[in-house]
């Protein structure tokens, strides 16, 4: 059997419209509903409760301290250290830490925090060669992700891919250590004073996007249950009796005649 020729063109001209419209890219917004949104994992990243809400905290002297003075975002963010006596005398490290967990679902996990080292005025061109006594660090459980301790001349973005941590739970840590014997051979080997290193981290966040799959069918439901008395509505028991005429639920004629036959007994 032939197609008549007329069919053939229609034909021809659905696939077109069809392949026009997967060229114009009908399919990509299923792709990216399917991706999901980004979710963020990190509570307070940006200090912005002005307060370590969400943070465990392990303080060093003064720090870690949420302040307004120096922030890369919004009117808050953490100032992790100094470097020197205001962590001092103490455990030398100053910490914040949050357990966070990835689920199994989660695509494109990504660190991303703002931070800022800031050398006390005139030593900007100091120069450490693994002879500095203290550094800002970021950890993901035991790993290093994160290491600053030269002067970073203004807030700096620092980012690191977590895809080894799907579906983990791990601790992110943000701290800065001062080693006080480190400062005091610092001093004899530089014949000078070790100066104040301030440390501030803002915007710490971990985002992934993913869907999370729906909760299969539970394969014996329960049947629905009926509202128990105390749920129903109350009907008026405990209204007066004025309320209950008001309110029609009781014929005011027949009030009267009840009365009236009580009052004739
Ligand atoms: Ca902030």
């Amino acid at each position: 059997m032939q197609v008549p020729p007329q069919e053939i063109t229609a034909l021809t001209g659905l696939v077109l419209l069809l392949s026009v419209l997967l060229a114009a890219g009908l399919g990509s917004p299923l792709r990216a509903a399917a991706a999901g949104p980004l979710i963020e994992y990190v509570v307070n990243g940006g200090f912005e409760t002005g307060d370590f809400s969400g943070w465990d905290v392990t303080e060093s002297g003064l720090f870690p301290a949420v302040q307004g003075d120096l922030v890369s975002e919004g009117d808050y963010a953490v100032h992790m250290g100094d470097g020197g006596a205001g962590m001092y005398p103490s455990l030398g490290i100053a910490a914040i830490a949050q357990e966070i967990t990835l689920p199994a679902w989660a695509e494109d996990p990504l660190l991303q925090l703002a931070f800022l080292v800031e050398f006390a005025e005139g030593n900007e061109d100091i120069e450490f060669e693994g002879d500095e006594w203290s550094w800002l660090e970021v950890l993901i459980d035991d790993q290093q992700v994160l290491y600053a301790c030269s002067h970073s001349h203004g807030w700096q973005e620092h980012e690191y891919d977590l895809s080894e941590y799907i579906g983990k739970t791990f601790t992110l840590t943000v701290r800065s250590a001062l080693d006080i014997e480190a400062a005091w051979a610092w001093e004899d080997a530089n014949d000078g004073e070790a100066f104040p290193i301030r440390y501030y981290v803002d915007d710490i966040s971990i985002t992934a996007s993913g869907v999370e799959p729906e909760e299969p069918e539970p394969t014996d439901p329960e049947p629905p249950k009926k509202p128990s008395k105390k749920e129903l509505p109350r009907t008026g028991g405990t209204l007066p009796l004025g309320e209950l005429l008001a309110l029609g639920l009781i014929p005011g004629g027949a009030v009267l005649l009840r009365l009236r036959r009580k009052s004739s007994r």
